[in-house]
């Protein structure tokens, strides 16, 4: 049986690309896992988000512990079988979601009580449950249970909550237990302070995990601050071991922490965007419902193999957004998943040439372009 492995296959500065095996099938990395949150990539088949280049999917314990509940989707025989995707899955750990969706919330040293964002029913997450929630959907890269604080934050409340995160990996462990074929990743915190990133690597590393996130990022610090984290907290991580930057982001975003050394990342910026008519393309951004679309022949980008631009006009996909056909938001999304996918295939292959920088070079003067 095919273990869990990550094997780094070239370097070019920082910059990685490699490959995590598992008993589902190979994770190309640099990657960008589109996200799933409830049991599916909104307004997408997953043979299509497959299509688009994808090799793993993130799913999220907080919204299918609710609805339609951990033990539900273990008896109907785990979350790939339920949604159809038989990939690699990482799930997040639902602390982070606790905090940013849910109602009334009550912290301790065990763990959090919130209330439910969809009825209001109350619900307790621990590590340890939040392990056994992320078993039972059979999640093949389980994320430790783990605390982001919320910005502004104090130097003091930002170190107590890192301390605290670490202190739930070190449970988080301990619960997972030892599951082969399974992965179970550290999560570092600190916020923006060099000091508190060091120990919380340290701190994790001392337990040691499959793989190893950064976590606390991208929460309104600004991009010139998460790269300055992004500058030194990768090095304190170990080498042989995959790289999480959680929650990123836009193309310049990503582009930006695979040159500092992270591995994997995951935003619903792409299938979200395509749900509100923002499209990213090598060119910049464009929103398809602004009026100038309105009797354009051309596709959104005429050298894009996805099937939004192969087959249709900026004219009809403005239509159908002004229409709000379903169809918008699967096109839209296709478009922007293969988009953010074809950046990532890029990368792989300039960093295995050694020439990430060229690369990097020409992907921002793309953008300089203007009017799209
Ligand atoms: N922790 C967890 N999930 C996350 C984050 C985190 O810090 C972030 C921060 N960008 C996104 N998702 N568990
Ligand atoms: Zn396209």
């Amino acid at each position: 049986m095919v273990k869990f492995d990550f094997q780094v296959q070239a370097t070019d500065g920082m910059a990685r690309k490699g490959v995590i095996s598992t008993p589902r099938g190979d994770v190309r990395t640099p990657a960008f896992m589109p996200v799933g949150t409830a049991a599916t990539v909104k307004a997408m088949l997953p043979e299509n988000v497959r299509a688009t280049g994808a090799d793993i999917l993130l799913g999220n314990t907080y919204h299918l512990m609710l609805r339609p509940t951990a033990e539900r989707i273990d008896r109907l025989g785990g979350l790939h079988k339920f949604m159809n995707w038989d990939r690699p899955i990482l799930t997040d750990s639902g602390g982070f979601q606790v905090m940013s969706l849910a109602g009334l919330r009550k912290l301790t040293e065990a763990g959090v009580t919130f209330k439910s964002h969809i009825d209001g029913s109350k619900h307790e997450l621990t590590p340890e449950r939040s392990m056994e929630i992320q078993r039972l959907l059979g999640s093949d890269i389980v994320m430790c249970f783990d605390e982001c604080p919320a910005l502004p934050a104090t130097d003091k409340q930002v170190a107590d909550s890192m301390r605290l995160s670490m202190r739930w990996a070190a449970r988080s462990k301990e619960a997972f237990g030892d599951r082969p074929g399974h992965a179970l990743f550290g999560i570092m915190q600190g916020g923006v302070t060099p000091e508190l990133r060091e120990e919380s690597a340290k701190a994790l590393t001392e337990i040691g995990f499959d793989g190893y996130a950064v976590g606390g990022l991208a929460v309104g610090e600004g991009q010139e601050a998460m790269f300055g984290v992004l500058d030194y907290a990768p090095g304190f991580l170990p080498h042989d071991k995959p790289r999480y930057l959680m929650g990123v982001g836009k193309p310049d975003d990503i582009v930006g922490a695979v040159k500092r050394g992270i591995d994997m990342m995951d935003c619903v910026l792409p299938s979200r965007s395509g749900r509100t008519g923002q499209v990213f393309t090598r060119h910049g951004q464009l929103n398809i419902k602004n009026a100038r679309h309105q009797d354009d022949p051309r596709p959104i980008d005429d050298e894009c193999t996805c099937p939004a631009c192969r087959n249709y006009s900026r004219a009809y996909l403005h239509h159908v957004f002004r229409s709000q056909e379903i169809i918008s938001s699967m096109l839209l999304t296709w478009h922007n998943l293969h988009y953010f996918q074809q950046i990532m295939d890029g990368m792989r292959q300039a960093i295995a040439q050694g020439m990430f920088t060229e690369w990097e070079a020409s992907f921002h003067k793309g953008r300089e372009a203007g009017d799209i």
